[in-house]
């Protein structure tokens, strides 16, 4: 029998989890400790682990294979019974949330940076979802927090490492490695879910699409799904080998950065539909021929739609989105005659909505888009929705759209990040705005019903979580919002994000850039963005 070691250390700073769990450079992570106590704060933090199971698994992102041997070796030195990981290491965040669910594991902890690049100098991340699958709620990353900062000593088991290449039951000093499949359990929730029939006809009627999966973890899922299972010709997934470094790439599916995707959907023969996804599988960007679907109107159209999905066809209880994101969801809520909520940004907040059944669709303005199936965002799930609504409605994308607009309305919305700004300067930025009182006063043209810094009690547990941005809310109800993002690694980037609605047809074609200049103006100056962090333009529009 191995001997499980107590390891003395001391506390690192700044252990504290952001938006979507504990992000940091590799560097940091590879301080002799630095992981260790993390992942020890974890287990002391979420009950007695003694003879439980765990889900484990990542984007296969640099330090990736070696973060996961020293959980293991920790999960064994904490008592746990068994670790289920996925194979080589791998587990997008959704199927990560699928597997928790469907084994019933005491939750999971999962390895990304998200979005992030990867590579020796990037970044790496940590986040324990708990065992209803998703993100741990803000009270379990506090505690974890504050047994990081009187951390003294760690538990790990001495033993040799894992083949995480082979399939089945490993011995790790008397616990379980259970190495999986990170593909087929979440294949099958997929097809419970669409018509995978009516998509396969679409594909062999010659439908084109392009998945790029930007060197990221959602290669095998989506070529298993969509070359395999569905039919659609091989070279439909771009970029579907995960690699450490995402193939010097910045695994984040907007315009900017999936630049490939963009220019092959707005070349003269391009395909009919357009997807990518992000490092850890759960953000998702939709694209049709010649056209861009913002995050905010996926969500109202696929809410629109749902019924035409066999997983869906008894209709929604309701929509989540996020503060941030464009209110075009709620719009189609209202029609539907069902609520709509508005929660932080963060999917963590959505959890509690899901589980109570009062949210069947969530989405945010990040590219993220999910439902009840997981309790994580899920970028191939949303693909797969539009493939079905487009092989059912047999219309191109840009048409679906913008009927939908001409139905509902068009909230013409865009985003503008300042990205690596100086902190302490984007600090001042925001005391700045919630310190001031616009109530009655004119911006420009606008004239301000109010303003304030978001704040939200969750309706089903009651918590309250402050300061979720500011926002100023004009009187025809166009606002502009601001908020630093919590998932960064270097300096701070600021958010700032506009909408209007526009019930005008004639005006929805406008480009956003153009039908919002007059309000992306006001923000620049009501929050003396140039002064303040000295940049001039945005470093990316989405
Ligand atoms: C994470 C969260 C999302 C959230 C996003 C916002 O996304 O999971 O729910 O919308 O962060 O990021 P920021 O705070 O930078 O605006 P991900 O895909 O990075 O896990």
């Amino acid at each position: 029998m191995t001997a499980i070691k107590t390891v003395a250390t001391q506390p690192f700073d700044g252990q504290k989890p952001g938006t979507s769990g504990l992000r940091k450079k590799v560097k940091v992570f590879q301080q002799p400790g630095y992981l260790e106590n993390f992942v020890q704060a974890i287990f002391e933090s979420i009950g007695d682990v003694a003879g439980k199971t765990l889900a484990l698994g990542g984007d296969g992102r640099f330090f990736n294979r070696q973060a996961i041997q020293t959980i293991l070796k920790m999960a064994a030195g904490n008592g746990f019974a068994r670790v289920m990981v996925g194979q080589g290491g791998i587990l997008s965040t959704p199927a990560a949330s699928c597997v928790i669910r469907k084994y019933r594991t005491f939750g999971g902890i999962i390895l990304s940076a998200s979005h992030n690049p990867g590579g020796p100098d990037e970044d790496f991340g940590i986040k324990y979802n708990i065992p209803a699958g998703g993100p741990a709620p803000e009270a379990v990353t506090e505690a974890i927090y504050a047994r990081s900062k009187d951390i003294t000593q760690y538990r790990i088991v001495d033993a040799a490492d894992i083949d995480l290449d082979r399939l089945g039951d490993h011995d790790l000093a008397g616990m379980v490695v259970q190495v999986f499949d990170p593909v087929a359990d979440y294949a099958a929730l997929m097809e419970s879910l669409f018509d995978f029939g009516a998509i396969r006809a679409l594909f062999a009627g010659g439908f084109g699409m392009k998945f790029d999966a930007m060197h990221a973890v959602t290669g095998p899922y989506a070529k298993a799904i969509l070359e395999g299972a569905l039919g659609a010709p091989a070279g439909t997934v771009m970029n579907g080998e995960p690699k450490e470094d995402f193939g010097h790439g910045h695994p984040d599916p907007n315009l900017v950065h999936a630049h490939d995707l963009v220019e092959a959907l707005f070349a003269q023969d391009g395909p009919d539909f357009g997807a990518a996804s992000d490092g850890d599988g759960d953000r998702n960007m939709i694209l049709g021929k010649d056209f861009y679907v913002t995050p905010s109107d996926s969500l109202a159209v696929l809410a629109a739609n749902a019924t035409l999905c066999p997983g869906y066809a008894k209709g929604l209880a309701g929509i989540a989105r996020s503060m941030p994101t464009s209110a075009a969801a709620d719009r189609v809520a209202q029609a539907l005659g069902i609520p709509c909520y508005e929660t932080p940004t963060g999917w963590k907040f959505f959890g509690t909505l899901l589980d109570a059944g009062k949210a069947t669709l969530c989405g945010e303005e990040s590219f993220g888009t999910g439902s009840d199936h997981v309790r994580e965002k899920d970028g191939l799930w949303a693909v797969l929705m539009w493939l079905n609504v487009l092989a059912v409605r047999k219309q191109p994308v840009a048409d679906i759209v913008r009927e939908h607009w001409a139905k509902y309305g068009r909230n013409v919305y865009s985003r503008h990040d300042y990205e690596g700004i100086d902190s302490s300067a984007a600090n001042g930025l925001m005391d700045y705005l919630r310190g001031l009182d616009l109530k009655g006063k004119s911006l420009g043209a606008y004239s301000v019903a109010f303003n304030d810094d978001f704040a939200y009690t969750d309706p089903v547990d009651g918590s309250v979580s402050t300061k979720q941005g500011i926002r100023i809310v004009f009187t025809d109800g166009s606002r502009v919002v601001f908020r630093l993002s919590g998932t960064g690694t270097e300096g701070a980037t600021l958010r700032v994000y506009i909408e209007q609605f526009q019930p005008d047809v004639a005006q929805h074609h406008l480009d956003p850039q153009v039908a919002l200049a007059d309000l992306i103006a006001l923000a620049r100056d009501v929050a003396q963005i140039e002064a303040r962090t000295g940049r001039t333009e945005p470093t990316v529009i989405t």
